[in-house]
């Protein structure tokens, strides 16, 4: 069966924890996905669903403040405020029916609408989680190994 891969866990504060497939994203709600992300952002490919109907899927409990993203391939965690990034956040997973190639941070990469200049704030562009396979909502600040300086940043990205 096509997409039957658990691709993302979905965990912490919600009502019900999932284990979602690429066929379980494509199955959100018409209203959440976005058939081509070249229309957001003309640099990236694909067809994405939006953080929102994914937190449809488990509804977050009130405590959660946190999202923390996680990828487990290359050990790399951002962790930002969930009211700022609620209407933002999407999962880019699949181009052409094809699931997202690693070149492109797949099989899903997170993706922030707008995001600001690396290290300019909670929400910014090293956020975009590539490789994101869980997600974690909480009351406090989680994992975030994100560069904090200009000499760090410019050494992760000498790795990419
Ligand atoms: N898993 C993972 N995601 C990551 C990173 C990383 O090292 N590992 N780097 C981040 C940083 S610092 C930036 S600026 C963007 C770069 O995304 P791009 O390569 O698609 O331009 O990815 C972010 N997502
Ligand atoms: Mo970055």
């Amino acid at each position: 069966m096509v997409g039957e891969q658990v691709i993302l866990r979905v965990e912490g504060e919600v009502a019900t924890p999932r284990r979602l497939t690429r066929e379980d994203l494509k199955t959100i709600e018409d209203r959440f996905q976005i058939a081509d992300v070249s229309q957001i952002d003309p640099q990236r490919q694909g067809r994405a669903v939006m953080l929102e109907g994914v937190l449809d899927l488990v509804q977050p409990q009130p405590a959660a403040r946190y999202l923390t993203l996680h990828a487990s391939a290359d050990d790399f965690h951002a962790s930002i405020p969930l009211d700022q990034v609620r209407q933002l956040g999407l999962f880019i997973y699949e181009r052409n029916g094809q699931p997202l190639d690693v070149s492109a941070g797949g099989p899903l990469r997170f993706y922030i609408r707008d995001f600001a200049a690396c290290h300019s704030g909670e929400i910014d562009e090293c956020a975009n989680v590539k490789f994101v396979d869980r997600i974690e909502l909480s009351s406090e600040k989680g994992l975030d190994t994100r560069p904090v300086d200009d000499q760090d940043h410019e050494a992760l990205h000498q790795q990419q």
